[in-house]
């Protein structure tokens, strides 16, 4: 049968509604597991925007890096070939520079002094930095304070961190701080760790007890000091033009759904950073407890001047002082 222009009209019509009824899905991606803080944010954002659409809105998650380490899936978020991600800092002062003042060594007091500063002003202040780089940051989330790991011995003080090979992350800050202290940094992206830390390409490696939980870095480390050298924030990611073409409401469904992921989050957070010793020593680490954190401070002092005058010595005030 010959289709006629006619046919083919009502074809294609017809096709237009079935496509203006269908439902939206987005890809959302995170570099550790499901069972975890970051897990618990994903998995909320979705399904939030789900239950607040009524099933328009569609959210498929990927776990444990699948979609590429942070860097990559940033990458892929910024041109929209995928629609979300959720990283942490740590790829991110390479797209938006304004973010990398958050990264420094012993700059918040806690996590209640860091949830403050970025709930605030100063939060949303570089929230809205995103959006001139082509992303939506739709809530600040929670990685949480890093801890240091390695195979070599148990570190007590910062003398004991010359010359390990640790992996950082990809970040600037990160990699001049631990240079600062004496430690011979392999930025990585994360995906690689486990693999290298099995092999001995690197001795150890640094994160929160809930990525080393999610992660059972404990099958490849044997100690860990709690050096809760940094604060690591994490971010809710949109391509801003998929962020701009949903109605007025369906933008709102997006940052208030990231909002209760945050909340899930950072409860999570607080429960592995609650049960983490006694689980990784369960699991078979030796654990050092207690450091004096003046001594990594006071060798971070040249770093710490350089610092400063980067990101000017106001700016980093504004977010110690803030109460
Ligand atoms: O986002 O790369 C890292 O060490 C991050 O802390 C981890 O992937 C969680």
């Amino acid at each position: 049968m010959k289709m006629t222009k006619l046919m083919i009209g009502l074809c294609m019509a017809t096709g237009f509604m079935a496509l203006a009824n269908a439902q939206i899905v987005m890809r959302n991606a995170i570099s550790v597991a499901e069972n975890s803080h970051a897990g618990e944010a994903v998995v909320t954002l979705a399904r939030e925007v789900e239950k607040r659409t009524n099933g328009r809105i569609v959210i498929k998650n990927f776990f444990s890096g699948s979609l590429g380490g942070e860097r990559e899936v940033m990458e892929a978020v910024q041109l929209g070939t995928q629609e979300l991600a959720h990283n942490s800092t740590g790829p991110v002062p390479n797209f938006v520079p304004e973010t990398a003042l958050l990264d420094i060594p012993f700059l918040f007091r806690d996590k209640a002094h860091a949830r403050a500063v970025l709930d605030g002003p100063i939060g949303q202040e570089l929230l809205a930095k995103f959006e001139p780089k082509g992303f939506k940051a739709l809530a600040w989330t929670e990685n949480g304070v890093r801890h240091m790991t390695n195979n070599k011995r148990p570190v007590n003080s910062p003398a004991d961190l010359k010359g390990l090979k640790l992996r950082t992350m990809e970040n600037p800050v990160h990699v001049a701080a631990y240079k600062g202290l004496g430690i011979v940094t392999t930025p990585m992206a994360f995906p690689e760790v486990f693999t290298a830390l099995q092999t001995g390409t690197i001795d150890g490696q640094e994160n929160p007890l809930s990525v080393i939980m999610a992660a059972n870095f404990d099958q490849v480390q044997k100690h860990i000091t709690l050096t809760g050298h940094v604060y690591s924030p994490s971010v809710f990611l949109m391509n801003k033009a998929v962020f701009d073409k949903l109605s007025k409401a369906d933008q709102q469904i997006f940052l208030d759904a990231a909002k209760e992921g945050a909340k899930a989050n950072r409860a999570r957070v607080d429960k592995d950073d609650a049960m983490g010793v006694a689980e990784l020593r369960k699991r078979g680490m030796t654990v050092v407890e207690n450091v004096d954190k003046s001594k990594f401070i006071s060798m971070l002092g040249p770093v710490n001047a350089e610092f400063e005058k980067k990101f000017g010595k106001a700016n980093l005030d504004r977010i110690r002082n803030y109460k």
